[in-house]
């Protein structure tokens, strides 16, 4: 019974000890239902509620905070109303973000991370966790096919952040006055980057001064613009939206030829590196300078880990190192190489890297090879399930290069209908009618968006290894039952 019980009463309290450890059973009862019902098909993806409804308190789950403190049985409810009122996104019909799936190794090893409670500023307060970090950066740029010794890298928290820092290392490298005098002190720098490329491009070129115009979206502007020095082209491997990706190889003998740093913006493509089988689309990303992967996409780790890589040691310190005393002082009785704390634009660093050194663990690299080579062998599915029926409509021409599979719903009423500005009209309105409904029944999830002039269309993701072709078949006939609604 904890409703006479309150936080006050677990440790550091005196005999707080038997307490605690009943409150914490409880709560990991609470986890594990959850985690159990996540992969049940039964339960559903979500329990929607609109804003105002969850901030009204709906069945008694009041999201506001008091003056008086509640009961630990109070904390439990608030524990199981958080999850109730929440979005399973490691159930296999949640196709809604690249970021999906519920590993039971990874989830351990956040559990632990957070029991832990360290940061990763210092080698100091986070030895284990910090050599688990240099070896799986390692490892990392031997896959991506560089010198494994040379190189450098740091887990920050995502790939718009991993973006950023392979910019700033950029600008740093051509132009390293820019750390002490700021921009004016250089000339008028451009970024080059494709169109479907990730929106952090032009976030970055906002928040590191260049400006948005200097972000140019086409790679043909590259021999044009005056007055301006070219600095920086990011080859995207797997475009957000499409699945695209970008030829390294191509763009990689432009930078050669004009001095220019490479980024590849590998963050959803960076796992196919672990597949013998789809590697080939990232060919020539090992002539990249610096490399953006979040293995928390396509390799399936919990949310948050992505990493930024760099082929050349040092840069990344230089860049960013301040030297703070009181955190990194030189006469430490260790190898001070080892706080790699100063590299980061952050101060306190979480540690994204446990789950993810448990998982490549668990499951060797042969693992991660297989659960990806299924992903896209689930898209193949769905590729071929629907690019020929009359209800469904391809965005793009071809089998998708990644999971990413792009296609409208086509309602009765607009089938055999010629193409003019009033289907089109029509049709923009249909993914999010049928989005809306399929929310409420919260029987699956799954994107959509509008792209250039094309009217809104399903973007299908398949990134959890616990989906398989019937939850692909669900999907579809989820669309079109929702469709004819
Ligand atoms: N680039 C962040 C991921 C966006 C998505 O899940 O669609």
């Amino acid at each position: 019974d904890f409703s006479n019980l309150y936080a006050r009463d677990l440790l550091p309290a005196k005999n707080g000890e038997e307490s605690t450890m009943q409150f914490l059973l409880e709560v990991v009862d609470i986890l594990l239902n959850y985690v159990k019902k996540t992969f049940d098909r039964s339960t559903k993806v979500l329990d929607f509620h609109h804003p105002h409804q969850l901030l009204e308190g709906i069945e008694g789950f009041n999201l506001e905070l008091s003056d008086n403190p509640e009961s630990l049985e109070q904390i439990l409810v608030d524990c199981r109303d958080t999850l109730k009122y929440g979005v399973r996104t490691g159930h296999p019909r949640f196709f809604n973000q690249l970021s999906t799936g519920l590993d039971i190794i990874g989830l351990a090893g956040e559990w632990l991370t957070s029991t832990a409670n360290t940061n990763m500023f210092t080698y100091e307060i986070a030895p284990v966790f910090v050599l688990m970090e240099q070896i799986t950066l390692r490892k990392m740029r031997e896959i991506i096919g560089w010198s494994a010794k040379e190189g450098d890298g740091i887990f920050s928290p995502g790939g718009a952040i991993s973006n950023m820092y392979s910019i700033m290392c950029a600008r740093y490298k051509y132009f390293p006055e820019v750390k002490t005098k700021g921009m004016a002190a250089v000339p008028k720098l451009l970024i080059f980057t494709s169109e479907h490329s990730h929106y952090s491009m032009k976030k970055a070129g906002a928040a590191l001064g260049f400006g948005t115009e200097n972000v140019i979206l086409h790679y043909g502007s590259l021999r044009v613009l005056q007055g301006h020095v070219p600095l920086y082209v990011n080859a995207t491997a797997g475009t957000t939206v499409y699945g695209a990706f970008d030829p390294i190889q191509e763009i990689a003998d432009i930078c050669e030829k004009y001095n220019l740093w490479l980024h590849v913006d590998a963050a959803w493509g960076g796992g196919l590196l672990m597949s013998r089988r789809h590697r080939h689309k990232l060919n020539g990303i090992e002539r990249a300078d610096s490399v953006t992967w979040n293995p928390h996409k396509m390799m399936g780790v919990l949310l948050q880990c992505s990493a930024i890589l760099l082929r050349e040691k040092g840069i990344l310190q230089g860049c960013n190192q301040m030297c703070a005393g009181y955190l990194f002082q030189p006469d430490k009785q260790y190898d001070i190489s080892y706080d790699t704390g100063d590299k980061a634009i952050q101060c306190g660093r979480h540690v994204d890297i446990f789950k993810f050194w448990l998982m490549w663990k668990a499951k060797g690299t042969e693992g991660f090879e297989a659960q990806i080579n299924k992903c896209l062998e689930l898209s193949e599915y769905l590729y071929s399930k629907i690019c020929n029926r009359e209800e469904f409509e391809m965005v793009f021409k071809g089998e998708p290069e990644h999971t990413n599979v792009c296609f409208w719903y086509i309602p009765p009423s607009l089938r055999g209908m010629p193409n003019s500005d009033e289907r089109q009209q029509k049709l923009h309105k249909v993914a999010p009618k049928i989005k809306a409904l399929m929310m409420e029944s919260g029987t699956t999830m799954v994107g959509y968006q509008p792209q250039g002039d094309k009217a809104n269309f399903f973007r299908m993701i398949i990134s959890n290894p616990a989906a398989t072709k019937s939850d692909i078949d669900f999907l579809i006939e989820e669309i079109e039952r929702l469709g004819l609604e």
